[in-house]
């Protein structure tokens, strides 16, 4: 606590953990490559230097603790030469394809060149050419564009728990690649995609799948049937100038219909089939004494997280497909007749807020006659740039709800894209009390909130149940460990792996410290105005159940890992 004098102004400080925060708090936004104040300090890209008055010395402001009394300017001629400097460096160093680059315009190498005025570059050229890795279904990484900041590095580690890119070599030979520089498809990579949402360049980025998308939207043989997932709706408006958190579900359904997809889905539709049986299940498991903890398996990076790391938890897992795969599989069981009438193919698109989910399309157990369930899974933001290409103005656009008969979700299906909210619907659906109070009691139980690892409990039928709910992959790690130690013990347990559930996913628009708390609040409202706020409500869903009968249900709506 105190006051530091910054560029000649007195700002006081309290708590902040380095002068680069009091800084950006006077509302000075200094330059940084490797700094998010979420994860460690590296201290490696220096452009966030600060020169002290007294003694004209020049330092890293991340890595400096804020004293009363101190005095910095943040802008003096030696700092501004020093970062054009550092940007020189990075260029020299750099595939500066920008025009054709996935990352223009998000990119913050190509951002501070601009910022700072570099237009001439004094050094050679006298990059290495490193190979690209395509084997990945999530991410892409391009080692030419790489700069060094180790943001990946830190969020795998940090995060994740999965450290699976570090750095190697030496000198001008350093590079961040994962371990052996074996390909990421070669490793326990899981696909979470949250290295890309940080890179500050274009070396990790999204599988970019929108070729495939319009090529598919464009062949008159193929019906395109779209499912949008809960987060999505509350993210992509961030692009198009919305608050995050703006639910803009019906102008991005009324937009894909005018790109040329034949129908629009909501993937709340299944997440309501997968409350019903996830709870069932779970009821079930009560009654037999286990397994317990059961684990949510709608994450597809968890999923895999278990199985390559600790495969002895697969029978934890849910047996329920996510609602992604439930939603495929209702769709192609229900359009093959449309399809065997009328000649054309159902080609199914999931629109996503995350990059595992591509991933998980592609699992075998998600394989049928040679074709998945889901023929592509597109992350927020390639929707985003499919859009842009379209030249549609959103804020023009008629409003159009998702189709029947999939495209009815109910509130507990909305908060599944909030972390905690795959665990209330569960909740929600095995209360035996269904008055709007129990609601209200569940809603504040604890459940919901942004903390890593949240514990409630609650009492059904006279049974107290331990529910807990993680989020980020490093926590569920430290939660097993707990739970093999034998310090926790719980029913329940929903993992997602992005920070905040999939609102903050790693397809989403980018960033970090992405407004995740606004997004779920989007989903929160969503649910409060929601026709109805239980799965069991929703009527189409309980018709098609009783429809299907139990055996499909069980041949069609789940599924067991690692057999
Ligand atoms: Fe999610 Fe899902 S909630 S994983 O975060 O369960 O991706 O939004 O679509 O499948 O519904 C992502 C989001 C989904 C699935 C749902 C679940
Ligand atoms: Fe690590 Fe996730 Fe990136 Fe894989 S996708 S390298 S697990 S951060």
């Amino acid at each position: 606590k105190g006051i530091m004098i910054i560029d000649g102004i007195r700002v006081p400080f309290d708590g902040e953990k380095n002068v680069l925060a009091v800084v950006r708090k006077a509302g000075i936004d200094i330059p940084t490559f490797c700094y998010y104040s979420d994860l460690s300090i590296y201290g490696a890209c220096r452009m966030c230097m600060v020169e002290d008055t007294k003694t004209g010395k020049i330092e890293a402001s991340c890595s400096m603790e804020p004293r009363d009394g101190m005095s910095i300017r943040t802008n003096t001629a030696k700092l501004l030469k020093h970062r054009r400097m550092i940007l020189e460096l990075l260029l020299a160093s750099h595939d500066c394809n920008c025009t054709n680059c996935a990352k223009s315009g998000n990119c913050r190498l190509q951002e501070l060149a601009q910022r700072f005025g570099v237009r001439h570059i004094r050094f050679p050229d006298t990059r290495p050419r490193y190979e690209m890795d395509y084997t990945s279904y999530a991410i892409f990484r391009d080692p030419n564009k790489c700069i060094l900041c180790g943001d990946c590095v830190r969020v795998c580690e940090e995060k994740q728990g999965q450290g699976i890119l570090d750095f190697a070599g030496r000198g001008s030979e350093l590079q961040v690649m994962p371990a052996f520089d074996r390909k990421l498809s070669e490793t326990k990579c899981v696909s979470c995609g949250q290295c890309a949402a940080v890179c500050t360049t274009g070396a990790i980025t999204v599988n970019d799948q929108i070729g495939t998308a319009w090529r598919a939207i464009h062949d008159p043989q193929k019906r395109v049937v779209v499912q949008i997932a809960p987060a999505v709706r509350v993210a992509i408006g961030e692009e198009f100038g919305y608050a995050p958190g703006e639910n803009i579900l019906d102008r991005v359904v009324s937009a894909l219909k005018i790109m040329g997809v034949d129908e629009v889905y909501d993937t709340n539709f299944a997440a309501d089939m997968t409350t019903i049986s996830e709870a069932e299940e779970f009821l079930q498991r009560l009654k037999a004494g286990g397994p317990f903890p059961m684990f949510t398996s709608c994450c597809p990076a968890w999923v895999k997280y278990l199985e390559l790391n600790d495969p002895k938890y697969l029978e934890n897992i849910s047996t329920c497909k996510s609602p992604m795969q439930m939603f495929a599989s209702v769709l192609k069981a229900k359009y093959a007749e449309k399809d065997a009438s009328d000649g054309r193919t159902t080609y199914h698109i999931a629109i996503m807020p995350c990059t595992a989910k591509k991933m998980e399309a592609a699992r075998d157990e998600f394989f049928h006659d040679g074709t998945p369930d889901v023929d592509l899974v597109l992350t927020t933001r390639e929707l985003v740039d499919m859009i842009r290409e379209t030249g549609i103005h959103l804020d023009e656009l008629e409003l159009e709800s998702p189709d029947l008969p999939f495209g009815l979700g109910s509130g507990a299906a909305v908060i599944y894209g909030v972390t905690g909210g795959v665990a209330e619907s569960v909740v929600r659906h095995c209360l035996p009390d269904k008055s709007k109070n129990t609601l209200r009691q569940v809603r504040v139980s604890g459940i919901r909130g942004d903390e890593p690892i949240r514990e409630v409990t609650y009492d059904v039928d006279g049974t107290e149940i331990k529910i807990a709910v993680v989020n980020g992959l490093i926590h569920a790690k430290e939660l097993i460990a707990d739970i093999e130690a034998g310090k926790r013990f719980y029913h329940l347990v929903e993992v997602m792996s992005c920070q905040g559930g999939c609102v903050g996913g790693a397809g989403q628009p980018y960033g970090l410290t992405a407004a995740k708390k606004e997004r779920g609040n989007g989903l929160y409202a969503a649910d409060a105005s929601a026709l109805f706020k239980r799965a069991e409500k929703n009527p189409v869903v309980t018709a098609m159940l009783s429809d299907f009968g139990p055996q499909w249900c069980h041949d069609h709506l789940h599924v067991h890992y690692g057999h």
